[in-house]
């Protein structure tokens, strides 16, 4: 990736190593608080919104690693699942469903994956806790 890339939408055509952004990440919490998500929540950066409700919204990934690839966010600012306590319990089964409800109106009857990227090690980059969805075409396992 380049030197100096920093984590927005504009920069992410020239910035594809998805480790390296997760490094950045993890080590610059200017990056990180508050996300470009919150941006999407409030509507003052623009996304591919696909479903909300008053506890969560669904979008289309700005970097697209499957035909199918939608992310889905709490509005609640978890950064991390790490984060979560037990009273986020109903939030993330909720989290789960709506990922089904999305994936079932895109039509993925074939399958597709749920993908939690957890910290720097798990290679997330964006600290607002996020369900990635995949799908449209044949998943291999085991992942990078
Ligand atoms: O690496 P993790 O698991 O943290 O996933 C973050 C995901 O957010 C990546 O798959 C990115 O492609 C995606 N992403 C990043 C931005 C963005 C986005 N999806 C939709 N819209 C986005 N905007 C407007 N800006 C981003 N920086």
């Amino acid at each position: 990736a380049q030197v100096g890339c920093a984590i927005h939408h504009s920069s992410l055509r020239f910035c594809h190593n998805e480790v390296d952004l997760a490094k950045r990440a993890a080590n610059n919490s200017a990056l990180t608080t508050p996300t470009i998500f919150s941006k999407i929540i409030d509507g003052s950066i623009p996304a591919k919104i696909i479903y909300r409700d008053d506890k969560c919204l669904a979008f289309h990934d700005v970097s697209p690693q499957a035909p199918v690839h939608f992310l889905v966010i709490p509005i609640k600012p978890i950064t991390m699942l790490e984060k979560a306590e037990v009273e986020d319990q109903e939030l993330l089964g909720h989290l789960m469903l709506v990922a089904k409800k999305v994936a079932a109106n895109l039509k993925l009857e074939k399958g597709y994956r749920l993908v939690v990227n957890n910290g720097q090690e798990g290679c997330q980059s964006v600290y607002h806790l996020h369900l990635h969805i995949l799908g449209g075409r044949q998943m291999n396992w085991p992942p990078g």
